[in-house]
Protein backbone atom coordinates (compact mmCIF):
# COMPACT_ATOMS: atom_id res chain seq x y z
CA UNK A 1 0.00 0.00 0.00
CA UNK A 2 1.30 3.41 -0.56
CA UNK A 3 1.64 5.99 2.36
CA UNK A 4 -1.70 7.98 3.17
CA UNK A 5 -1.60 11.36 4.53
CA UNK A 6 -1.42 10.67 8.39
CA UNK A 7 -4.14 12.05 10.56
CA UNK A 8 -4.62 11.92 14.41
CA UNK A 9 -7.81 12.62 15.50
CA UNK A 10 -8.63 15.01 17.96
CA UNK A 11 -10.28 14.30 20.92
CA UNK A 12 -13.53 16.48 19.64
CA UNK A 13 -14.05 17.03 15.92
CA UNK A 14 -14.46 20.47 14.85
CA UNK A 15 -15.48 22.19 11.88
CA UNK A 16 -12.74 24.75 11.14
CA UNK A 17 -12.00 24.51 7.74
CA UNK A 18 -13.61 23.04 3.71
CA UNK A 19 -12.15 19.55 3.77
CA UNK A 20 -11.82 20.24 0.19
CA UNK A 21 -12.88 18.78 -3.19
CA UNK A 22 -15.98 18.77 -4.90
CA UNK A 23 -18.85 20.09 -3.02
CA UNK A 24 -16.79 20.55 -0.15
CA UNK A 25 -18.41 24.29 -0.06
CA UNK A 26 -21.74 22.87 0.58
CA UNK A 27 -21.40 20.39 3.07
CA UNK A 28 -22.04 21.40 6.54
CA UNK A 29 -21.97 19.95 9.71
CA UNK A 30 -25.52 21.18 10.91
CA UNK A 31 -28.92 21.55 9.55
CA UNK A 32 -31.32 23.74 8.90
CA UNK A 33 -31.90 26.80 6.29
CA UNK A 34 -29.15 29.46 6.06
CA UNK A 35 -31.56 31.70 4.70
CA UNK A 36 -35.52 32.77 4.21
CA UNK A 37 -37.04 31.47 0.57
CA UNK A 38 -40.13 30.23 -0.06
CA UNK A 39 -40.49 27.77 -2.82
CA UNK A 40 -42.65 28.53 -5.81
CA UNK A 41 -45.86 26.46 -6.71
CA UNK A 42 -46.95 25.94 -10.19
CA UNK A 43 -50.06 24.91 -11.44
CA UNK A 44 -50.53 21.38 -10.69
CA UNK A 45 -51.11 19.43 -7.51
CA UNK A 46 -47.68 17.66 -7.50
CA UNK A 47 -44.51 20.05 -7.06
CA UNK A 48 -41.46 18.73 -7.51
CA UNK A 49 -38.12 20.38 -6.03
CA UNK A 50 -35.11 18.75 -7.96
CA UNK A 51 -32.25 18.58 -9.85
CA UNK A 52 -31.24 15.80 -12.52
CA UNK A 53 -28.65 13.70 -10.00
CA UNK A 54 -29.32 9.89 -10.19
CA UNK A 55 -31.74 10.75 -7.35
CA UNK A 56 -33.84 13.31 -8.80
CA UNK A 57 -34.11 11.67 -11.96
CA UNK A 58 -35.60 8.21 -10.34
CA UNK A 59 -38.82 11.09 -9.62
CA UNK A 60 -39.01 12.32 -12.77
CA UNK A 61 -38.85 8.71 -14.84
CA UNK A 62 -41.74 7.81 -12.28
CA UNK A 63 -43.62 10.91 -13.19
CA UNK A 64 -43.52 10.51 -17.20
CA UNK A 65 -43.90 6.61 -17.12
CA UNK A 66 -47.57 7.64 -15.54
CA UNK A 67 -48.20 10.54 -17.39
CA UNK A 68 -47.35 8.10 -20.55
CA UNK A 69 -49.80 5.59 -18.91
CA UNK A 70 -52.85 8.63 -18.69
CA UNK A 71 -52.85 9.18 -15.85
CA UNK A 72 -53.65 13.23 -15.79
CA UNK A 73 -53.11 13.39 -12.30
CA UNK A 74 -49.38 12.72 -12.47
CA UNK A 75 -48.97 15.89 -13.93
CA UNK A 76 -46.26 18.16 -12.32
CA UNK A 77 -44.46 21.05 -12.48
CA UNK A 78 -40.40 20.39 -11.66
CA UNK A 79 -38.26 23.38 -10.12
CA UNK A 80 -34.29 23.59 -10.04
CA UNK A 81 -32.83 23.34 -6.66
CA UNK A 82 -29.35 24.31 -7.78
CA UNK A 83 -27.53 22.08 -4.96
CA UNK A 84 -24.22 23.86 -5.65
CA UNK A 85 -25.77 27.68 -5.19
CA UNK A 86 -26.79 26.17 -1.63
CA UNK A 87 -31.13 26.24 -2.84
CA UNK A 88 -31.29 23.29 -0.54
CA UNK A 89 -30.78 25.36 2.89
CA UNK A 90 -33.58 27.62 1.71
CA UNK A 91 -36.24 27.91 4.61
CA UNK A 92 -38.97 26.55 1.95
CA UNK A 93 -37.47 23.55 0.91
CA UNK A 94 -35.78 22.95 4.58
CA UNK A 95 -39.51 22.84 5.01
CA UNK A 96 -40.39 20.29 2.14
CA UNK A 97 -37.21 18.19 3.39
CA UNK A 98 -35.48 18.57 6.73
CA UNK A 99 -32.83 16.84 5.58
CA UNK A 100 -31.79 19.50 2.70
CA UNK A 101 -31.32 17.11 -0.05
CA UNK A 102 -33.22 16.84 -3.43
CA UNK A 103 -35.58 15.54 -4.73
CA UNK A 104 -38.47 16.76 -2.93
CA UNK A 105 -42.25 16.36 -3.88
CA UNK A 106 -45.33 18.91 -2.75
CA UNK A 107 -48.51 17.16 -3.29
CA UNK A 108 -51.27 19.49 -3.10
CA UNK A 109 -54.18 17.07 -3.83
CA UNK A 110 -54.93 16.78 -0.43
CA UNK A 111 -56.91 19.13 1.96
CA UNK A 112 -53.43 19.75 3.87
CA UNK A 113 -50.52 19.49 1.24
CA UNK A 114 -48.28 16.50 1.98
CA UNK A 115 -44.31 16.65 1.61
CA UNK A 116 -42.46 13.71 0.48
CA UNK A 117 -38.42 13.29 1.00
CA UNK A 118 -35.80 10.45 -0.12
CA UNK A 119 -36.45 9.14 -3.25
CA UNK A 120 -37.39 5.18 -2.59
CA UNK A 121 -40.23 7.09 -0.37
CA UNK A 122 -41.33 9.22 -3.17
CA UNK A 123 -41.63 6.39 -5.55
CA UNK A 124 -43.75 4.35 -2.92
CA UNK A 125 -45.92 7.28 -2.77
CA UNK A 126 -46.13 7.72 -6.03
CA UNK A 127 -46.91 3.73 -6.59
CA UNK A 128 -49.31 3.66 -4.45
CA UNK A 129 -51.09 6.46 -5.05
CA UNK A 130 -51.46 5.77 -8.69
CA UNK A 131 -51.94 2.40 -8.46
CA UNK A 132 -48.56 1.67 -10.70
CA UNK A 133 -45.11 -0.16 -10.68
CA UNK A 134 -45.43 -1.66 -7.54
CA UNK A 135 -46.94 -5.31 -8.21
CA UNK A 136 -50.31 -6.54 -6.78
CA UNK A 137 -49.31 -9.86 -5.96
CA UNK A 138 -47.68 -10.44 -2.32
CA UNK A 139 -44.30 -12.27 -3.71
CA UNK A 140 -43.59 -9.79 -6.20
CA UNK A 141 -44.38 -6.82 -4.49
CA UNK A 142 -41.71 -7.73 -1.88
CA UNK A 143 -39.44 -8.68 -3.86
CA UNK A 144 -39.76 -5.02 -5.90
CA UNK A 145 -39.79 -3.33 -2.59
CA UNK A 146 -36.61 -5.74 -1.21
CA UNK A 147 -35.11 -4.17 -4.30
CA UNK A 148 -36.33 -0.64 -3.83
CA UNK A 149 -34.72 -0.54 -0.34
CA UNK A 150 -31.14 -2.33 -1.29
CA UNK A 151 -30.61 0.30 -3.32
CA UNK A 152 -31.25 3.06 -0.97
CA UNK A 153 -28.83 1.08 1.40
CA UNK A 154 -26.04 -0.07 -1.24
CA UNK A 155 -25.75 3.46 -3.37
CA UNK A 156 -24.06 5.57 -0.57
CA UNK A 157 -21.25 3.06 -0.67
CA UNK A 158 -21.47 4.21 -4.68
CA UNK A 159 -21.92 7.91 -4.54
CA UNK A 160 -20.98 8.71 -0.99
CA UNK A 161 -18.13 6.32 -0.88
CA UNK A 162 -16.49 4.85 -4.02
CA UNK A 163 -17.62 8.16 -6.04
CA UNK A 164 -15.98 10.68 -3.70
CA UNK A 165 -12.72 9.44 -3.04
CA UNK A 166 -12.67 8.29 -6.48
CA UNK A 167 -14.12 11.09 -8.58
CA UNK A 168 -14.17 14.01 -6.38
CA UNK A 169 -11.66 13.99 -3.06
CA UNK A 170 -8.91 16.43 -3.51
CA UNK A 171 -6.52 13.63 -3.60
CA UNK A 172 -6.53 9.92 -4.84
CA UNK A 173 -5.95 7.47 -1.32
CA UNK A 174 -5.73 3.97 -1.96
CA UNK A 175 -7.40 2.45 1.17
CA UNK A 176 -11.08 4.57 0.79
CA UNK A 177 -10.69 3.95 -2.96
CA UNK A 178 -9.78 0.20 -2.52
CA UNK A 179 -12.65 0.18 0.19
CA UNK A 180 -15.30 1.21 -1.86
CA UNK A 181 -14.52 -0.32 -5.66
CA UNK A 182 -14.38 -3.25 -4.31
CA UNK A 183 -17.77 -3.09 -2.42
CA UNK A 184 -19.19 -1.31 -6.01
CA UNK A 185 -18.08 -4.71 -7.79
CA UNK A 186 -19.47 -6.46 -5.47
CA UNK A 187 -22.88 -4.89 -5.67
CA UNK A 188 -22.73 -4.72 -9.33
CA UNK A 189 -22.35 -8.74 -9.20
CA UNK A 190 -25.36 -9.02 -7.03
CA UNK A 191 -27.00 -6.95 -9.70
CA UNK A 192 -25.55 -9.23 -12.61
CA UNK A 193 -26.35 -12.47 -11.29
CA UNK A 194 -29.95 -10.94 -10.67
CA UNK A 195 -30.64 -9.81 -14.00
CA UNK A 196 -29.11 -12.64 -15.53
CA UNK A 197 -32.04 -15.05 -14.56
CA UNK A 198 -34.71 -12.01 -14.39
CA UNK A 199 -35.61 -9.36 -17.08
CA UNK A 200 -36.58 -6.56 -14.74
CA UNK A 201 -35.26 -6.10 -10.75
CA UNK A 202 -38.54 -7.54 -9.44
CA UNK A 203 -39.21 -10.23 -11.90
CA UNK A 204 -41.02 -9.94 -15.51
CA UNK A 205 -42.59 -6.93 -14.39
CA UNK A 206 -40.74 -3.13 -14.30
CA UNK A 207 -41.06 -1.65 -11.33
CA UNK A 208 -39.89 1.44 -9.31
CA UNK A 209 -36.94 -1.07 -8.40
CA UNK A 210 -35.98 -0.73 -11.52
CA UNK A 211 -36.17 3.39 -11.61
CA UNK A 212 -34.36 3.40 -8.56
CA UNK A 213 -31.60 1.30 -9.50
CA UNK A 214 -30.88 2.29 -13.36
CA UNK A 215 -29.51 6.01 -13.17
CA UNK A 216 -26.91 5.00 -10.59
CA UNK A 217 -26.01 1.64 -11.64
CA UNK A 218 -27.08 1.51 -15.32
CA UNK A 219 -25.23 4.86 -15.64
CA UNK A 220 -22.13 3.53 -13.69
CA UNK A 221 -21.82 0.51 -16.73
CA UNK A 222 -22.05 2.55 -19.41
CA UNK A 223 -19.93 5.52 -17.74
CA UNK A 224 -21.94 8.11 -17.23
CA UNK A 225 -21.00 8.38 -13.61
CA UNK A 226 -17.30 9.07 -11.59
CA UNK A 227 -15.85 7.74 -15.57
CA UNK A 228 -14.80 4.54 -13.83
CA UNK A 229 -15.97 1.98 -16.25
CA UNK A 230 -12.92 1.00 -17.29
CA UNK A 231 -11.26 0.90 -13.61
CA UNK A 232 -14.21 -1.19 -12.55
CA UNK A 233 -14.15 -3.86 -15.76
CA UNK A 234 -17.76 -2.66 -16.20
CA UNK A 235 -17.86 -4.22 -19.41
CA UNK A 236 -17.73 -7.60 -17.57
CA UNK A 237 -21.53 -7.05 -16.18
CA UNK A 238 -23.62 -7.93 -19.54
CA UNK A 239 -26.74 -8.38 -17.99
CA UNK A 240 -26.47 -4.62 -16.48
CA UNK A 241 -25.48 -3.74 -19.56
CA UNK A 242 -28.42 -5.49 -21.12
CA UNK A 243 -31.15 -4.13 -18.60
CA UNK A 244 -29.25 -0.83 -18.58
CA UNK A 245 -29.78 -0.74 -22.77
CA UNK A 246 -33.61 -2.06 -22.08
CA UNK A 247 -34.15 0.78 -19.87
CA UNK A 248 -32.97 3.74 -21.91
CA UNK A 249 -35.36 2.43 -24.51
CA UNK A 250 -38.02 3.86 -23.14
CA UNK A 251 -39.29 7.23 -24.13
CA UNK A 252 -40.79 7.98 -20.71
CA UNK A 253 -36.85 7.60 -19.30
CA UNK A 254 -35.57 9.14 -21.89
CA UNK A 255 -38.16 12.20 -21.38
CA UNK A 256 -37.79 11.81 -17.29
CA UNK A 257 -33.94 12.02 -17.80
CA UNK A 258 -33.85 15.51 -19.31
CA UNK A 259 -36.34 17.28 -16.35
CA UNK A 260 -33.78 19.88 -14.30
CA UNK A 261 -30.84 18.61 -15.96
CA UNK A 262 -28.06 21.77 -16.35
CA UNK A 263 -25.13 19.84 -17.75
CA UNK A 264 -24.10 17.33 -20.58
CA UNK A 265 -25.48 18.07 -23.96
CA UNK A 266 -28.24 20.83 -24.38
CA UNK A 267 -30.33 18.96 -26.40
CA UNK A 268 -30.90 17.12 -22.90
CA UNK A 269 -31.38 19.76 -20.76
CA UNK A 270 -34.97 20.82 -19.65
CA UNK A 271 -34.00 22.82 -16.86
CA UNK A 272 -37.86 22.89 -15.67
CA UNK A 273 -40.63 21.11 -16.48
CA UNK A 274 -44.51 22.61 -16.02
CA UNK A 275 -45.96 21.13 -19.21
CA UNK A 276 -45.70 18.12 -20.95
CA UNK A 277 -45.24 20.70 -24.30
CA UNK A 278 -42.05 21.80 -22.83
CA UNK A 279 -40.13 18.75 -24.20
CA UNK A 280 -41.44 19.65 -27.69
CA UNK A 281 -40.68 23.66 -26.81
CA UNK A 282 -37.33 22.84 -26.29
CA UNK A 283 -36.35 20.63 -28.63
CA UNK A 284 -38.20 23.75 -31.07
CA UNK A 285 -35.52 25.89 -29.39
CA UNK A 286 -32.81 23.88 -30.27
CA UNK A 287 -33.57 23.64 -34.03
CA UNK A 288 -34.66 27.40 -34.27
CA UNK A 289 -30.81 27.84 -32.62
CA UNK A 290 -29.22 26.13 -34.94
CA UNK A 291 -30.88 27.20 -38.24
N1 LIG B 1 -31.10 9.25 0.18
C1 LIG B 1 -31.44 10.47 -0.50
C2 LIG B 1 -30.19 11.07 -1.08
C3 LIG B 1 -30.44 12.40 -1.72
C4 LIG B 1 -29.15 13.11 -2.07
O1 LIG B 1 -28.05 12.69 -1.65
N2 LIG B 1 -29.27 14.19 -2.82
C5 LIG B 1 -28.09 14.97 -3.17
C6 LIG B 1 -27.98 15.10 -4.69
S1 LIG B 1 -27.92 13.52 -5.46
C7 LIG B 1 -28.21 16.38 -2.61
O2 LIG B 1 -29.27 16.97 -2.63
N3 LIG B 1 -27.10 16.93 -2.10
C8 LIG B 1 -27.07 18.24 -1.57
C9 LIG B 1 -26.38 18.32 -0.25
O3 LIG B 1 -25.88 17.28 0.23
O4 LIG B 1 -26.31 19.41 0.31
C10 LIG B 1 -32.47 10.18 -1.59
O5 LIG B 1 -32.40 9.11 -2.18
O6 LIG B 1 -33.36 11.03 -1.83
Amino acid sequence: MTDAPIYTPPTVWTWDRESGGRFANINRPIAGSTHEKDLPVGQHPLQLYSLATPNGVKVTIMLEELLALGHSGAEYDAWLIKIGDGDQFGSGFVGANPNSKIPALMDHSTSTPIRVFESGAILLYLAEKFGEFLPTDLAKRTECLSWLFWQMGSAPYLGGGFGHFYAYAPMKIEYPINRFAMEVKRQLDVLDRHLAENEYMAGDEYSIADMAIWPWYGALVVNKVYEAAEFLEAHTYTHVIRWNQEIGKREAVQRGRMVNRVGGELSEQLHERHNASDFQNRTQDKLEKSD
